[in-house]
């Protein structure tokens, strides 16, 4: 890759700014000669590495991980009613192998809902089966009609986390819902990405859901991206699968489910939310390298310094950090350039200077420059990077905070739309929820918001005067 063909646009030219980093910095490859499905380069296939081993983290306390296949038979894909409706517009279908028709059409997953429930119900039985909670990280694909656009709308997503959840009662899948919603919110935290939680409105919920929670972030253009949701598909599914168990009394019982997922769409958030007009700006648990060491090479002492920089990287890494060290035979300035594009956290910079006066230099991202004792360097290190990620987390959360606006007009709601989101008093129905979208063109996310930004209250709707309690407004991806 050549890193001095042109400039990065700026980042207030969010979409040319988004296109561009995506190659330069090595993250995704988008001439692949198909609508819709790009190509992970290695530097982005470790980002997503990083990302979903915390996702793995976080779900392996308390689920376990498993894999079904990708193609699932059209009668078992057309059982649920709402659920094909939904997805029907969105399938690929697989409908000959070789030059022989299929006795019956086979589905790409969309998601794996009517893969996985008829398994479900061969392996429940009895209320110890319960309850079960398993997910997977696959790929799979929609028809997606909407522009298209790199790790935010594919047609393949190559990393879709669904988890799929069986209980006895409709209130223990409504606290596995909970416990979902709060795992998602651990997630974005390590990702130092802020998120607002709320319930989309009946007509956006999953098909075959009783209700969906959402977690949305808002982009640096001010428009919100979901990057998560968490469905309570209470017994839809169950009773259309079969899947049942024998209660304490020796009774049939229909299950209840939930099902929640996280795409990719993490990975575009991450990029987007902390990305500046230099590259990439990655929080230090997810870089793929944390520290690049750019040994600073001037008059007789290159050995010495090499040598200097080498044993500052055996320190690093058997301190457990992704360490680089760039003794390319390239002008610093071009190292610093190709390694800020990258997202790397951390610089440690070390000249013959450094070496007589027991230090080495460390400039963070952000630009933040200091000089650290050479003894203890893996510690301070690790503190830069801790400090480094609380940094970008708050910087974020500040900004998210200043995206969104409580309005009580249209005139405003249309001003806050502009640039972020628009807090607006809604009584619930739809009729008025499609007049305020009509003269706003924007879209009502949810309600139930749920974000330290957000007051819960009553007011007049905006539209018909009734009572309504806060909506968010916002123009969504
Ligand atoms: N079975 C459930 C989990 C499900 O399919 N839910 S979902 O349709 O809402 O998808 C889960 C998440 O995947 C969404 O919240 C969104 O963040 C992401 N997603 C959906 N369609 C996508 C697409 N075409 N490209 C990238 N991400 C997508
Ligand atoms: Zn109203």
């Amino acid at each position: 890759m050549d890193d001095e063909a042109g400039s990065l646009p700026a980042k207030n030219d969010f979409s040319a700014w988004y296109n561009d980093i995506l190659w330069r910095a090595e993250v995704m490859d988008v001439r692949y000669p198909v609508k819709g499905l790009y190509v992970w380069y290695p530097h982005g296939f470790a980002l997503r590495r990083a990302v979903y081993q915390l996702l793995r983290d976080l779900l392996d306390t308390d689920h376990q991980e498993t894999l079904f296949p990708l193609l699932i038979p059209k009668t078992e894909f057309m059982k649920e009613k709402e659920h094909i409706k939904g997805f029907e517009e969105e399938v690929y279908w697989v409908t000959h192998g070789g030059l022989t028709e299929l006795d019956i059409p086979l589905a790409l997953r969309p998601t794996s809902e009517t893969a996985i429930y008829p398994m479900y119900s061969l392996w429940i039985r009895s209320h110890a089966d319960l309850p079960l909670k398993l997910y997977q990280i696959v790929n799979t694909f929609r028809y997606e009609t909407k522009h298209t656009r790199p790790l935010i709308r594919l047609r393949e997503i190559t990393s879709f986390k669904e988890a799929h959840t069986v209980h006895a009662t409709w209130d223990e899948a409504e606290a596995q819902v909970r416990t979902a919603v709060s795992l998602y919110t651990t997630f974005y935290r390590r990702l130092c990405v802020p998120v607002i939680i709320s319930r989309r409105p009946d007509w956006d919920k999953f098909p075959g859901a009783d209700y969906t929670i959402a977690t949305d972030t808002v982009m640096p253009d001010g428009r919100t991206l979901q990057i998560g949701t968490v469905h309570h598909l209470g017994d839809h599914f169950s009773r259309t699968f079969s899947i049942t168990y024998e209660d304490a009394n020796g009774e049939q019982q229909y299950a209840y489910q939930t099902c929640y997922g996280i795409s990719e769409r993490s990975i575009a958030a991450v990029i987007s939310v902390h990305g500046d007009d230099r590259g990439l700006v990655l929080p230090s648990d997810l870089a793929p390298v944390q520290v690049v060491i750019v040994p600073i090479i001037v008059g007789k002492r290159g050995d010495e310094v090499l040598a200097h920089a080498a044993a500052c990287e055996a320190e690093l890494q058997a301190a457990g950090l992704r360490v680089r060290t760039d003794a390319r035979n390239l002008r610093p300035g071009a190292k610093y350039y190709h390694w800020e594009m990258r997202g790397v956290p951390l610089r440690i910079e070390i000249g013959p200077r450094d070496i007589d006066a027991g230090t080495v230099m460390a400039v963070t991202r952000l630009g933040e420059k200091q000089g650290i004792a050479r003894n203890g360097l893996s510690g301070t290190v690790r503190e830069l990077l801790d400090a480094f990620s609380e940094t970008l987390r708050q910087r974020a959360e500040e900004r998210m905070k200043a995206s969104i606006h409580a309005v009580s007009s249209i005139d405003g709601a249309k001003e806050a739309v502009a640039t972020g989101v628009a807090v607006v008093p809604w009584c619930g129905e739809e009729a008025c929820a499609g007049e305020l979208e009509r003269l706003t063109d924007a879209s009502v996310l949810g309600t139930d918001v749920r974000s330290p930004h957000v007051a819960e209250r009553e007011a007049p709707c905006i539209i018909c005067g009734k009572t309504g309690r806060p909506a968010l407004l916002g123009r969504s991806y």
